[in-house]
């Protein structure tokens, strides 16, 4: 194709047509800014275009999953069920796209290769995989915290007769798993809501373990309409009120703020039996240190491998299904059926914890010398959280600066929007936010408005360019790392941590402080004229 005589030019250019994405164009639009996205995929949607595998589910309720910004949207919006399937998801984000009109601003099917900032000119030359060229004055990346799939390098995976799925790309059509021998490998969160399906419909099923997953039952169900109409009565305070809650949602439940340690056994017991039965991530806010006291947290841990052991029949799989790491140190499961799915006839456990995954064949793969067969193997090995897709870019800031190089020792940034030495370049739910601890699409909406209102400053103050002072990332970094410091999530191999990548460096990457301090933090930041920002 002939190429266009010059580059095409934006005001603004967003990576990604996902939540995020989609919030940011339509922002930028209001701002009467000339903005575009990019998405790699045929459509718009994001994490739930991509995680189609059965059984993919959000794990905070829909009333509270789900965008605020506009009165009319969040008031016509009907969700079926408390929490919304994959299908209904992005049902709402195509809905989102088409009652905005954005789709005439994003170009699908067009994967972004890397960017480089002209100094020069003070722009972003962006580059797509078929090598297209577009300029940009400001550079969003809304590419998501969980959108690379990890793939582990398993030796002879590719001479593996059978079709191989990830569950983080899972193809279109549906996948038959009538009378298959099926494997799965992962028992992370994703894991954990397929396996109860894939095991109803397979001959066998065979899941490989590597850590043990704490659960929590979902108690998903229809939407109850009498209470969907309270929260929609007073959506907007209801709304406001989550925004003052540590992870952005969960304003009927607000934590007990009672030690663990500071009651009787019976009393812990029925706070957890009672935060149990109401379902999801309620158990986590029983008593207010269960996150951030490793004695207080083995309490829980120890209530939920009971909880196991009553569930599943042969003692042997409930004492390889109980972990014992601390729990919540690894994003909490929200599950339908987890454990129950290990007393059906069809369905066997493999510990990979001390042996690890030698090798595959065309039949199946080794562990210990001894071969499994199966005839479908379904990765859940989860991400590379957080960096993995920035990093397999071509980005380079000032000086022709590689974001490799930069994150060498992990991703610094300041505030988890800005990176120094890449100016106008913005990132949404990315490291150093609250992002993946929160309701995300709370953390994104703040995040969009942040910028908007950053660049609405910019303009009135006739500045062009802002750029993230290397001291105040410097003291980013560190704030950080105390607020890791102050909870149990150093204490596992976490993603969060990036331990789920074999060599890469091991930081603790969100912001563990709760979204009420750290959007306060934000919104102090604008209100000393951007402070650890320099404009201009
Ligand atoms: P997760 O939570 O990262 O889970 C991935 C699972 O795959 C986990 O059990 C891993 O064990 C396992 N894994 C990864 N690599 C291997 C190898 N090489 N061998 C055996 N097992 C392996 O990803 P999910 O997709 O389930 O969920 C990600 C997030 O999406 C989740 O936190 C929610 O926020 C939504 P490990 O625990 O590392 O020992």
């Amino acid at each position: 194709m002939k190429q266009p005589a010059t580059t095409p030019s934006v005001d603004m250019l967003i990576v990604g047509a996902g939540f995020a994405g989609l919030y940011m164009l339509h922002k930028a639009r209001c701002m009467g800014l000339d903005a575009m996205v990019i998405e790699s995929a045929p459509s718009v949607g994001g994490t739930w275009y991509h995680n189609r595998y059965p059984g993919a589910r959000v794990d905070i309720q829909s009333l509270e999953y789900s965008f605020s910004f506009d009165e009319a949207l969040q008031q016509e919006w009907r969700w079926t069920e408390r929490y919304a399937g994959q299908p209904e998801l992005l049902r709402y984000a195509n809905h989102v796209a088409d009652r905005f009109g954005l789709r005439d601003g994003i170009r699908f099917d067009t994967r972004m290769r890397g960017a480089q900032f002209d100094e020069a000119a003070g722009e972003w030359v962006l580059q797509s995989e078929c090598g297209e060229t577009w300029r940009t004055r400001f550079l969003v990346m809304a590419s998501g915290p969980l959108s690379s799939p990890n793939r582990p390098d398993f030796p002879g995976l590719g001479g593996f007769d059978g079709p191989v799925f990830h569950t983080a790309d899972w193809p279109h059509e549906p996948v038959d798993f009538g009378g298959q021998r099926v494997a799965v490998i992962g028992t992370g969160s994703s894991a954990v809501q397929t396996i109860p399906i894939i095991a109803q419909q397979a001959r066998e099923l065979t899941v490989f373990q590597r850590t043990a997953a704490y659960a929590a039952p979902a108690r998903n169900g229809p939407l109850d309409p009498a209470f969907e109409g309270r929260v929609k009565a007073d959506y907007k305070n209801f709304r406001a009120r989550n925004r003052r809650m540590h992870g952005g949602f969960g304003n009927l439940l607000p934590p007990n703020p009672v030690s663990a340690l500071a009651v009787s056994a019976a009393e812990r017991e029925a706070r957890f039996e009672e935060r149990w039965r109401i379902g999801g991530f309620a158990i986590l806010g029983a008593f207010n240190d269960l996150l951030t006291n490793l004695q207080a947290n083995a309490l829980l841990a120890e209530f939920v491998r009971g909880k196991i052991r009553s569930t599943v029949h042969d003692p042997a799989t409930a004492a390889l299904l109980s972990p014992t790491h601390t729990i919540g140190c690894k994003r909490l499961c929200v599950d339908s059926g987890y454990y129950e799915t290990f007393n059906l006839p069809n369905v066997r456990l493999v510990d990979v914890s001390t042996q690890p995954i030698e090798r595959f064949d065309a039949r199946g793969l080794f562990i210990g010398g001894r071969h499994h067969e199966f005839d479908t193997l379904v990765l859940a090995t989860g991400f590379d959280a957080m960096t993995g897709t920035m990093l397999r870019l071509d980005l380079r800031g000032r000086g022709g600066l590689r974001i490799q190089d930069k994150w060498q020792a992990g991703p610094l940034n300041y505030l988890g929007l800005g990176i120094a030495g890449f100016p106008n370049l913005f990132n949404i739910a990315g490291p150093g936010s609250t992002s993946a601890f929160t309701n995300v699409i709370v953390a994104i909406e703040h995040h969009v408005d942040w910028i908007a209102d950053c660049i609405g400053h910019m303009q009135a103050h006739g500045k062009t360019l802002i750029e993230v002072d290397e001291r105040a990332e410097a003291g980013w970094a560190e704030h950080v790392n105390a607020a890791a410091k102050r909870t149990v999530f150093l204490s596992c191999n976490s993603w969060y941590l990036g331990a789920n990548i074999p060599g890469k460096p091991r930081m603790f990457m969100p912001l563990a402080d709760g979204f009420p301090r750290y959007a306060d933090h934000c919104a102090e930041v604008a209100r000393k004229g951007y402070e650890g920002f320099v404009l201009r």
